[in-house]
């Protein structure tokens, strides 16, 4: 059934293979940050029998965290949030014509008790990274890789602002 890591702590699921370019970066995020992650495709549409399964057992086998992307109608995540207790991540996927706004408003606008994180539209970088920070709570190690990352993004910026600074000079 699933396309897995032993020992996943965080499950990635996605309504389709269509949108996988997104979803992947999810799983790119968790593995540079050492995260075990597993990733597969569930319809909550076309096939809500293995949703049901996938979320119920989702627990047993190990999982801490489950990321779902979703486009248009995008009831995968709020569905998995429905079944089980495990925190789960909103990624809006630009499916339609609506650019993910349908999937944006679909996701985030979960009835009281039944939460589901959401974050912006295509951005599964983020689910990634906030999984990992979810996970780190009782994991020294992956904080201090969450602090490194954070440094790591710093550095970046100084280096655009020292180049962004050459050019005002004319350098
Ligand atoms: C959603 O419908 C999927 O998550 C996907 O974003 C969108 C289109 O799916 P396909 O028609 O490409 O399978 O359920």
């Amino acid at each position: 059934m699933l396309s897995s890591a032993s020992q996943a702590k965080v499950g990635i699921i996605m309504g389709s293979d269509s949108d996988l370019p997104v979803m992947e970066k999810a799983a790119t995020a968790l593995t540079q940050l050492n995260v075990p992650c597993e990733m597969t495709v569930i319809s909550a549409h076309r096939t809500p029998k293995r949703l049901y399964d996938y979320a119920s057992s989702a627990e047993e086998r190990g999982l801490q965290v489950i990321i779902a992307g979703a486009g248009g109608a995008a009831h995968l995540p709020g569905m998995c949030a429905a079944i089980s207790v495990l925190p789960v991540i909103g990624v809006p996927i630009s499916a339609t014509k609506l650019a993910g706004e349908d999937a944006l408003l679909s996701i985030v606008q979960m009835p009281a008790g039944i939460p589901v994180a959401t974050v912006a539209i295509d951005n599964a970088i983020n689910a990634g990274l906030l999984a990992a920070q979810m996970l780190a709570m009782e994991d020294g190690g992956l904080r201090a890789r969450l602090h490194a990352y954070r440094r790591s993004l710093e550095k970046q910026v100084l280096e655009k602002a020292a180049r962004v600074e050459r050019l005002g000079r004319g350098a």
